[in-house]
């Protein structure tokens, strides 16, 4: 006989919640009858995930459960300073607010509807009855404007999960309606991170100029962000040496996986949003693919200090709003024809000899750039421009910081930066350089 909720209370904590959990084989993870344990909270049952430039949805306990409310409804959103759009998202987020909880925790989630057309929510890889899925006409009826929904159920597992509408998805989720579920362990079965970070990766196409991103589009996401923001506008990870770092990584793209690449470290790819691979299983990496409609977490000991880099590595995801149409320039002395080309065609500022670099520096400032636009990519660094924007981010690593707030740029040891070659190294090393 299943213990009720009473005789739960009155046991043992531990023996209590352990007692209800059993190893669903194709999970490989403890899962949880479906009986509700009370509400977890956090600093006793979990350490909270960090979202980096994004909001958690609120909470509060109602009768035992953990009671949230998403509102669906149009967001202004700044994807870096100087780039805004009319997007959709909930909570006056895009992408949405992450959604917190403890494996056990009965949630209660009202969506309402503020925008002007139908949608509903579905809850991505979370384990619940068929009526509670979210998929509108197959599972529930679609949620009308001005429409209040009630969604409940028990979370009968642990890990990285995700929200988005299932109703008219192309359009919905192209303009910004996504969102991350971060269900902690009951019983944590094995040593948990000290920073604990979680992302939404994600795509849009949003011509120069525009206000809305196109939900038409299939192939030219010229804008990549990660938690809603493009480099430079997303801020850094910032870490103490040392300490275990957990990633979680969601895509929910239209068309795009991510392969999301670490400097500095290898890590291991602990879960998906299947459950926990076994350790047994798991291999080491420094880029881990993560499919659209799927997320990804990765684990490691961050004993490097140092600003690392953390991007997808499709190049052209680590750049922004990049003019597709533009001739192939590469290697082209600009002389006359730069400001010829620029004359005719305002939008495509000057591309210079090399597509990049301090060029796009200079386009910053330049008045020919449309409004409501960013450069091709890039942003201030330590050591000059850096030519990398869209999904990127920086690792910052460091030895004795008492916080964990932006440490400005690392300074390197003596002897380990990469700088002009002495021409004393170069004689005694025979490195002929030529001209
Ligand atoms: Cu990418």
């Amino acid at each position: 006989m299943k213990p009720n909720r009473r005789q739960f209370l009155a046991g043992s904590a531990l023996a209590g919640i352990t007692s209800r959990l059993v190893t669903d084989p194709r999970r490989a993870v403890p899962t949880s009858v479906g009986q509700p344990l009370p509400p977890g909270l956090p600093g006793v049952d979990y350490r909270p995930v960090e979202a980096p430039d994004m909001d958690k949805l609120p909470w509060k306990i109602v009768n035992g459960r953990k009671v949230f409310h998403l509102v669906a409804e149009p967001v202004e959103h700044e994807f870096a300073p100087g780039m805004r759009a009319s997007c959709w998202g909930y909570n006056g987020r895009v992408h949405g607010p992450v959604i917190e909880a403890v494996e056990g925790d009965r949630v209660r989630i009202y969506v309402t509807n503020r925008l002007d057309v139908a949608t509903s929510v579905h809850w991505h890889g979370v384990i619940l009855p068929n009526g509670m899925d979210g998929v509108a006409g197959l599972t529930q009826r679609q949620i009308e404007p001005g429409e209040t929904f009630l969604y409940e159920f028990t979370l009968r597992q642990h890990g990285t999960l995700m929200y988005h509408p299932h109703h008219d998805e192309m359009t919905q989720m192209a303009m910004g309606m996504m969102g991350m579920i971060v269900v902690h362990p009951r019983v944590p079965q094995e040593p948990q991170p000290d920073r604990d970070f979680v992302y939404m990766i994600g795509e849009w196409a949003l011509p120069p100029g525009a206000r809305r991103p196109d939900p038409n589009e299939m192939t030219d996401f010229n804008v990549l962000t990660l938690n809603g923001k493009v480099f430079p506008g997303t801020s850094p990870m910032v870490v103490k040496t040392g300490e275990r770092v957990r990633i979680r990584i969601g895509n929910l793209s239209a068309m795009d996986h991510h392969p999301m690449h670490l400097h500095g470290y290898a890590f291991e790819v602990t879960e998906t949003d299947g459950g926990v691979i076994p350790p047994t299983a798991r291999w080491p990496e420094t880029t881990v693919l993560v499919a659209t409609g799927s997320t990804r977490t990765v684990e490691f000991v961050a004993d490097a200090p140092g600003d690392w880099a953390f991007h997808c590595h499709m190049t052209h995801h680590v750049m922004t709003q990049m003019g597709h149409g533009i001739p192939n320039l590469v290697g082209l002395e600009p002389g006359t024809f730069d400001a010829r080309l620029e004359e005719a065609v305002p939008e495509y500022a000057n591309m210079g000899m090399d597509m990049g670099g301090g060029h796009m520096a200079a386009q910053e400032q330049d008045p020919t750039m449309p409004p409501n636009s960013l450069p091709m990519m890039g942003g201030p660094g330590g050591f000059g421009y850096i030519t990398m924007g869209g999904m990127f981010t920086v690792l910052k690593v460091r030895d004795g910081i008492d916080g964990y707030a932006d440490p400005g740029w690392y300074k390197p040891p003596q002897g380990t930066l990469a700088d002009v070659a002495s021409a004393e190294d170069l004689q005694a090393d025979g490195v002929d350089v030529g001209r």
